[in-house]
């Protein structure tokens, strides 16, 4: 089943509709969103400038630094008290960015989310367990509304607690599951030091995302649970997930084209790139209203597939995502910039300003360790006070990044010096 009309537009109609609502967008963060007014001006364009779709490569490139530069409310296009809904993601220092939602967008991104489920075949009748965090995330929020609209059973069971995670599916039945695709090998592996075979459990399709999953991570997912993997894709600037997603045939990421507009950037250059090449994912939201967002670079690696797929949606794919052009981390599905450990170090006394971060996969789950060096290394030899240190380091990066990591402190000198760009991260994951 197809979700929405949308979804299976002819080419003609997509670029008419996907005019018609740039065209509108455009006028409307020029009228209301002075950083857009002020852009454009500064680059001489003017939404009547827009007379045909690919006009879109007029209009200036925006990025993370601009939600960050405007926190929390600047590019609301909206009164606030039209929004209803806020959500955050980390930015890249101590403060989030924010996104806000008027009534209308929420129905979009219900929708959209609505269309993510039935593509990958869950309807009326499946009970949806949703293992992402219910908070500023959006995948929790995100998916909870759309796997309702499909008339899905939805078990808002948040994220972490394995063992409760394990209690829900055995009693009440659960055939989907909703989860970054590392916690979903975690729990397998979970689930058979506690005597379960995940095979044995009503469960028939993921629903994944947040993060990225190798076509292996695929196999051994399908292996251990013995259901079907779909991936989707989004990010919080743009609405949250929704803004991609697999259908059964599993041959790349249909993206809600009517809503969002997908252009691949050389991210060098910054020229768009003929169809099919990989590059840069840069987006444009076509119909939002509280925080419209124009030709946003996504910083995420990929290509888009236009050629039919057989499930009979007629909107371009993109491909897995195969990396970003930043140093951003994806840990368990929380996003985590370097710059937002090195915000909370440099506010601690006692240790120096060298610092490594490694992260690593046991049993399927990202752990990230931070190395710090000590001031004075004599400190080492006293351990009430070193434990002291460690155990307020630990607790401040756990409110600034919302994850537990481990804390190693080290001798003043023992991080290896470079004369050129430090290392400053250690992904032992691939
Ligand atoms: O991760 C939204 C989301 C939640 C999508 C749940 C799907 C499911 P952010 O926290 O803002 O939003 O992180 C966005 O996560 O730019 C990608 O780098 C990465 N990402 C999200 N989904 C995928 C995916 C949510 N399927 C950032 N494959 C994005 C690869 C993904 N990377």
């Amino acid at each position: 089943m197809i979700w929405s009309k949308e979804e299976t537009l002819t080419s003609s109609e997509m670029r008419d509709l996907q005019l018609k609502r740039l065209k509108e967008q455009a006028s409307y963060v020029y009228d209301n969103v002075p950083y857009y007014r002020n852009k454009m001006d500064i680059a001489g364009v003017r939404p009547s400038h827009i007379s045909k779709i690919e006009d879109i490569s007029m209009l200036p490139l925006t990025d993370k630094s601009m939600l960050r530069d405007n926190y929390p409310f600047g590019l609301f296009a909206v009164d606030r008290k039209e929004i209803v809904r806020l959500h955050a993601s980390s930015g890249t220092t101590g403060k989030p960015i924010v996104v806000g939602y008027t009534r209308r967008d929420m129905e979009d991104w219900t929708d959209c989310c609505a269309r993510l489920a039935c593509a990958a075949g869950v309807a009326e009748g499946d009970t949806a367990q949703i293992c992402f965090g219910y908070g500023m995330f959006t995948g929790g929020f995100g998916l909870h509304y759309g796997l309702e609209r499909v008339g899905a059973s939805v078990i808002p069971a948040s994220s972490g607690n394995s063992e409760r995670q394990l209690m829900y599916m055995q009693d009440f039945g659960t055939t989907v599951i909703v989860a970054t695709p590392s916690y979903a090998l975690y729990l397998s592996e979970y689930l058979n030091e506690k005597g379960v075979d995940p095979r044995s459990l009503s469960l028939r399709v993921g629903l994944f995302g947040g993060e990225g999953h190798t076509p292996e991570m695929r196999r051994e997912i399908e292996r251990r649970w013995n259901i079907l993997d779909t991936q989707n894709y989004g990010l919080t600037e743009i609405t949250g997930p929704g803004v991609s997603y697999e259908c059964t045939e599993l041959c790349g990421m249909h993206i809600n084209e009517d809503l969002f507009y997908p252009e691949i950037i050389d991210p060098d250059s910054q020229e768009v790139l003929p169809e099919g090449a990989e590059g840069e994912l840069v987006i444009t939201t076509l119909r939002k209203q509280g925080i419209p967002i124009i030709r946003y670079r996504t910083k995420d690696i990929t290509s888009l597939v236009r050629d039919k797929c057989s499930c009979g949606r007629t909107n371009v794919r993109m491909n897995m995502v195969r990396g970003r052009t930043d140093d951003m981390l994806i840990i368990r599905g929380v996003n985590v910039f370097p710059s937002q450990i090195e915000s909370v170090l440099v506010g601690i006394t006692g240790i120096g300003p060298h610092y490594q971060i490694v992260v690593t996969r046991e049993k399927f789950m990202d752990k990230i360790e931070i190395k710090v060096e000590l001031v004075d290394g004599a400190l080492l030899d006293k351990y009430s006070e070193l434990e002291r240190l460690t155990d307020k380091i630990r607790h401040q990066m756990k409110i600034q990044l919302q994850l537990e990591s481990k804390i190693t402190l080290l001798n003043p000198k023992e991080l290896e010096r470079t004369t050129g760009k430090s290392k400053r991260v250690l992904d032992l994951r691939k």
